[in-house]
C-alpha cells in the first residue's frame, strides 16, 4: 500500500511538472498543495487513479441513461469526463436533434396514439453483444413512461430508430439483448388492456395483461424488425428488472415480476380480501411474502411466433400465456418479497435476485430449475395455469448481505457487488460460496451499480460506479434539486475497495449504465458524403422553385454559405438542403434562421434538411451557430421574404 502511494505520489509529482509554467519550475510543491487543500495521502492516489493528463484517453467508455432527460449520457473512465449527452426522445438542441428533417423524422417514430412525445424516461441502456460479449456496434435504450425504445448506432452516436411498443401502456425491464442481439427485450410493466380501449379495473384479472416483447434486431440493416417481432403474453402482475439467459441458460429470459397479489389502489375487486379499500397501492402490492421471477423460453416462443401461433393485436404478434403453457416454455418460481434486481451469471449458471424488502440475496440455481422443468416437477400452478417451481429447490442460497439490497453486478471470478439501498452501502460477496467479503459506505442512496464490462460473460473487474439517487452535502448548492452522484471506486482484485471519485451529474436521473471497453468502439470523424440523398455538390448551389415550392441547394465550408442572399415569396414551402463539405476532423458549422425554431449541427461530410414555410414578410438572417474560424461571425446570410 505504501509503496503504491509514494508511486503514486511520484506519478502526481511528473504530472505537477508537466502542467508547471514551462521555465518557471514547481508552482507549488506536492506537500504544500496537500497542507492548503487538506488533502490525504490516500486523497493523492484516488486522484492519481483517475487523473488523465490532456491528450490522454480513458480505457473505458459509460453509457448512461439520462433518466427524465430522455437521452443517453457518455462518460470517460477512470477520468469520470462527461463525453457526449446522445439525443434520444428529447430534443437536443446543439446537435440539432429535433430541429431538421432527419432527426424530427425519427422523433416522429415515437409518437404515441399519434401524439408527439419530446421527453422519455431512460432508465437500462444495452449494447449489442456477440457471443454474449459487448461488440461496441449499437447501444439500445428504453423509455419507461412511454413504451419504446431507441436504437443507436456506435459509429456516429446518434439514434437511428425509435420503436413503440403497440401493445404496452408502460415498460421497465428494458432494453435487454440477448447473447447475439437477436432480440432486444422490453418488458412491460403496469398491467393493461392490449388494446387502446376503457376496460373498467373491475375486469382486471381477465383483460389486463403484462408481457414481454422479443424486438427482432437486424444487424446488417441496424434496425429493429418489428415484422418479425413478437410478444409473450403474462399474467396482470406488475413485471420489473429482467436479464437474458446466457451458457448453459441461452435461449431463456428472465423476469422479476412483482404485484402478484393484483392490487389496484384500493379500488379494486377483492384480490387481497384482508385488505380494507382505503388501503394504498404500496402496501396492497406488498401484501404477500413472495412474489416471482418469469422465466421464458424466447427459442420456443419464436418457434411459435415462426408456425404463426400467435394473434395480432394493433397489428402486433401475441403469443398467448396458453400456448407457451402448452410448449412447456413459461414458468414462475417464487422470490422473496418485492424483488428488484435479477442478474445473470457471466456463466449463466446462476441468477441473483435481490428484494427490497428482505435483507438477503437470493442465488437461484439454473441447473436445478432447468431439472425440474424438464420432468415437469412443479410446486403448483398460479391462476393463469403458469407452473411454479419449488423455491426453496430452486435455490442454491440465500445471502444476509444487508437492508434493502437491490442491483448485483459481477466482477472477476465468482466476485459480486450488490447495492443496499436502504444501508447506502455495497457489499462485496461470493456468490458461489456464499461468503461476505467487505462493505463499504457511499454517498448516498445507491441504486443500480455498473462494473467494467459487467454484463458480459468475462467480466473484467477493474471499476465500479455507483449509480446514486441522492447527493444531499457532496457538492454546491445548486437550489433544492441537486445533481445525481456517481461514484467511481476501485475493486482491483486483492484489494479493498477504494473510492475514486464523485461525479456529479446534472441531468435526468439516470438509473442504469453499461461500462465498455474503449477500444471496441469505432466511431467515425466525418460522414461518407454519398449516404446523403440531398448532398450539394461546391459550384451545383441553386435555388430552383416549383409553383409554392422552393428547394435550396446550399453549401456550407469555412467561413461561408453559398448562396448567401436567398428571396422568396410569403407562403413559399421551403425545403433547404445544406451540405457541409469539410474534411476536416471537427470542423461542424451549425445552421439556424431567425425565429423560425430550425437548427442544424452539420458535422464534416453531412447534409441535413430542413422544411419549413415563412408566412410572415421580412428579413431573416441565417448563421452559423459553431464558432468555427476566425471569420466564424461573418459566416451568415439573408434570408428575404417578399410579401
Ligand atoms: Cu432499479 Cu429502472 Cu433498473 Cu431505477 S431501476 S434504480
Ligand atoms: Cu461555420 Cu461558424
Amino acid at each position: 500500500m505504501l509503496e503504491n502511494v509514494s508511486k503514486a505520489l511520484k506519478g502526481a509529482l511528473l504530472t505537477c511538472v508537466a502542467v508547471g509554467v514551462a521555465g518557471s519550475g514547481f508552482a507549488q510543491s506536492l506537500e504544500e498543495v496537500k497542507t492548503q487543500r487538506g488533502l490525504t495521502d490516500k486523497d493523492i492516489l484516488a486522484a492519481a487513479k483517475t487523473y488523465t493528463p490532456s491528450g490522454m484517453k480513458d480505457e473505458y467508455y459509460v453509457f448512461s441513461s439520462g433518466g427524465q432527460a430522455g437521452q443517453v449520457i457518455v462518460y470517460g473512465v477512470p477520468s469520470m469526463r462527461i463525453l457526449k449527452y446522445i439525443g434520444v426522445f428529447t430534443p437536443e438542441p446543439w446537435q440539432g436533434w429535433g430541429f431538421d428533417k432527419h432527426s424530427k423524422d425519427i422523433l416522429a417514430q415515437g409518437k404515441i396514439r399519434g401524439k408527439e412525445i419530446t421527453w422519455g424516461d431512460t432508465h437500462h441502456p444495452g449494447l449489442s453483444e456477440t457471443k454474449g460479449d459487448y461488440d461496441g456496434q449499437y447501444l439500445f435504450i428504453n423509455d419507461k413512461a412511454n413504451p419504446r425504445v431507441a436504437v443507436i448506432d456506435l459509429k456516429t452516436f446518434e439514434t437511428t430508430q425509435i420503436v413503440v411498443n403497440p401493445i404496452f401502456k408502460s415498460e421497465h425491464g428494458s432494453t435487454i439483448v440477448t447473447p447475439n442481439t437477436e432480440y432486444v427485450i422490453e418488458v412491460a410493466q403496469y398491467a393493461a388492456p392490449f388494446e387502446d380501449k376503457y376496460v373498467p379495473l373491475e375486469d382486471y384479472n381477465d383483460k389486463y395483461r403484462g408481457g414481454v416483447t422479443y424486438w427482432k434486431f437486424d444487424r446488417k440493416k441496424g434496425k429493429i424488425d418489428i415484422k418479425r417481432s413478437f410478444t409473450v403474453e403474462l399474467p396482470p402482475y406488475m413485471q420489473d428488472v429482467t436479464d437474458a439467459g446466457k451458457g448453459p441458460s441461452y435461449g431463456w429470459s428472465f423476469t422479476n415480476t412483482v404485484n402478484s397479489e393484483r392490487y389496484q389502489g384500493g379500488f379494486g375487486n377483492g384480490n387481497v380480501p384482508e385488505f380494507s379499500k382505503r388501503l394504498p397501492n404500496e402496501a396492497g402490492m406488498s401484501a404477500k411474502d413472495t412474489d416471482y421471477m418469469t422465466i421464458v423460453n424466447w427459442k420456443a416462443a419464436e418457434k411459435l411466433f415462426q408456425q404463426g401461433k400467435y394473434k395480432k393485436i394493433n397489428d402486433h404478434a401475441v403469443i398467448s400465456m396458453d400456448d407457451m403453457v402448452k410448449a412447456n416454455a413459461l414458468f414462475l418460481v417464487p422470490e422473496p418479497k418485492s424483488p428488484h434486481g435479477n442478474d445473470v451469471s457471466p456463466d449463466g449458471t446462476h441468477i441473483i435476485v435481490a428484494g427490497k424488502l428482505d435483507t438477503h440475496a437470493s442465488v437461484y440455481s439454473w441447473t436445478k430449475m432447468k431439472n425440474m422443468i424438464d420432468s415437469k416437477d412443479f410446486a403448483s400452478t398460479d391462476p393463469y395455469g403458469l407452473p411454479i417451481l419449488d423455491l426453496k429447490r430452486s435455490l442454491a442460497r440465500q445471502v444476509n448481505l444487508g437492508l434493502g439490497p437491490l442491483h448485483t453486478q459481477y466482477g472477476k471470478g465468482d466476485s459480486v457487488y450488490t447495492s443496499l439501498y436502504v444501508e447506502s452501502s455495497i457489499v462485496h460477496w461470493n456468490y458461489k460460496t456464499g461468503k461476505v467479503l467487505e462493505k463499504m459506505p457511499i454517498n448516498y442512496n445507491v441504486g443500480h451499480l455498473v462494473t467494467a464490462e459487467g454484463d458480459t460473460v468475462d467480466p473484467d473487474g477493474k471499476y465500479l460506479i455507483s449509480l446514486n439517487k441522492l447527493a444531499i452535502d457532496r457538492f454546491l448548492g445548486v437550489g433544492p434539486l441537486h445533481p445525481q452522484n456517481h461514484q467511481l471506486i476501485d475493486i482491483k482484485k486483492g484489494q479493498p475497495m477504494q473510492l475514486l471519485y464523485d461525479m456529479p451529474l446534472p441531468l435526468g436521473e439516470p438509473h442504469y449504465a453499461q461500462m465498455i471497453k474503449a477500444d471496441k468502439l469505432k466511431p467515425i470523424v466525418r460522414y461518407k458524403k454519398k449516404s446523403f440523398k440531398h448532398r450539394v455538390r461546391p459550384g451545383r448551389e441553386k435555388v430552383v422553385r416549383n409553383g409554392n415550392n422552393v428547394t435550396i441547394y446550399s453549401t456550407a465550408i469555412r467561413s461561408h454559405y453559398s448562396p448567401e442572399v436567398i428571396k422568396v415569396k410569403v407562403g413559399d414551402k421551403i425545403t433547404w438542403h445544406m451540405s457541409n463539405v469539410e474534411r476536416a476532423q471537427d470542423q461542424t458549422h451549425g445552421f439556424t434562421v431567425d425565429g423560425l425554431n430550425i437548427h442544424g449541427s452539420l458535422e464534416p461530410g453531412e447534409t441535413s434538411t430542413f422544411e419549413f414555410v415563412v408566412d410572415k414578410e421580412g428579413v431573416y438572417p441565417f448563421y452559423c451557430t459553431e464558432f468555427c474560424s476566425a471569420l466564424h461571425l461573418e459566416m451568415t446570410g439573408y434570408l428575404l421574404v417578399e410579401p
